[in-house]
């Protein structure tokens, strides 16, 4: 009876919108950021089944030099693209809160990927995302919204791009290995399905939030596993290179900064696929690195954004949530800003038959926290 489309909507209110900072604005906020605490971790095998273990971790190796990061472009067991649901995560916070008694309360649900690009918003002039978003019991859950259509153009990277897609898997392959003691070289074949993620709690400004994510691999130093983000990109070989390559270093840091990754291991390359140099960025450093150059980033602004986009989320659907099954969407559009909508009914969320949902929660789930 929850999944059929509502007649009521006199619930419904016109949309509302909040236009990010100018980020030549004087000075942001210093909005605190907690250390993230991990919680669990758990592995995606082959089959693309979740099994709490850390099966598919990966130890990092130095890689040979040179390497080619075209190698084993043919055998590349490719993922189909998916829909940005929250699945794996919940099934993670489920296991949580059945080990752990606690059950602290968590303000948002989310995938890293989604909170990268919430954070780094005001300084995207490209692409634009959509959110769906449902709150239950204090509770905002995020997931990314990608459209069928947009999942199909996704699917359908030209060769390329893909070809470039495929030189960071390689990277991985050349740069891991399941042993910690294993040797330089090729790591096996590239199987996009495999991945080893963790869930982590940490707090932004008032906001406690449990973030998931993939981890690429671990750096054994002394008694603890540290982890490690693995990226390529493209050799420097100017002024406009180190401009751009300074731009993306902002992506890269909230990535593993959200997650409490604290190294990243760049890749440098050829147009073509081969490997460089490799250099090690410690994640904490990198604000550091990049301020005061022309390009300059600055990561307090994204703290005070998310802060404010956090607390005006909630106070908005809080406030207008009037049956808890509601989806609500917020669209981001670079340089205009954001806007969230009510959506009329669980029937706009695109579930596909056979799709066992309540809005874009599994129902598994929801009965969990009905409970
Ligand atoms: O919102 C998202 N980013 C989505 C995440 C949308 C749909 C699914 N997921 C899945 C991911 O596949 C993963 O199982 O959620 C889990 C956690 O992802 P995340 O850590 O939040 O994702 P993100 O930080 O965006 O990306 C981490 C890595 C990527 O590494 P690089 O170095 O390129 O940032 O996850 C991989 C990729 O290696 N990855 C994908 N691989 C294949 N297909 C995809 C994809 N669509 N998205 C991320
Ligand atoms: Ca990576």
């Amino acid at each position: 009876a929850l999944k059929q489309p509502r007649t009521d909507t006199s619930h419904l209110h016109p949309s509302v919108s909040l236009v990010y900072p100018s980020l030549t604005q004087p000075s942001p906020r210093t909005v605190p950021f907690q250390r993230p605490l991990p919680l669990i971790s758990f592995s995606y095998n082959q089959g693309r089944e979740l099994e709490f273990s850390d099966a598919a971790m990966r130890y990092y190796i130095d890689p040979p030099p040179g390497a080619d990061l075209g190698y084993g472009y043919d055998r590349w067991v490719r993922r189909p693209e998916e829909k940005g649901r929250l699945d794996g995560l919940l099934r993670a916070i489920s296991e949580t809160r059945r080990r752990e008694a606690s059950d602290p309360a968590i303000g948002v649900i989310s995938w890293r990927g989604t909170m990268t690009k919430i954070l780094t918003a005001p300084y995207e002039d490209r692409d634009g995302w959509e959110l769906n978003i449902m709150h239950k019991n204090g509770t905002l859950y995020f997931e990314e919204f990608i459209s069928d259509s947009r999942l199909k153009e996704k699917d359908d990277t030209a060769p390329h791009q893909r070809v470039q897609m495929y030189y960071g898997y390689a990277f991985e392959s050349w740069c891991t290995a399941s042993q910690p003691d294993a040797p330089s070289g090729w790591g096996g074949d590239v199987d996009t399905s495999v991945q080893w993620c963790r869930v982590v709690k940490t707090k932004l400004g008032d906001t406690r939030i449990v973030i998931g994510g993939e981890v690429d691999c671990v750096k054994n130093s002394g008694e603890k596993d540290l982890m490690v983000e693995l990226k390529t990109s493209l050799n420097i070989r100017g002024y406009r290179d180190e401009e751009r390559f300074e731009k993306k270093l902002l992506k890269f840091y909230f990535q593993s900064f959200l997650l409490g990754v604290p190294e990243i291991i760049v890749g440098f390359r050829t147009p073509n696929g081969q490997l460089t140099t490799v250099q090690p960025f410690k994640t904490l450093e990198i604000p550091r690195m990049v301020r005061g150059k022309p390009n300059a980033w600055d990561a307090q602004i994204c703290l005070d954004w998310g802060d404010r986009f956090l607390t005006w989320v909630r106070k908005n659907v809080v406030w207008g949530t009037v049956t808890p099954e509601s989806v609500w969407r917020v669209k981001f559009t670079p340089r205009v800003g954001v806007e969230l909508t009510l959506l009329h009914d669980t029937g706009r969320m695109e579930v596909a038959a056979g799709e066992d949902r309540v809005g874009f929660l599994p129902t598994w789930y929801w009965e969990e926290i009905c409970s």
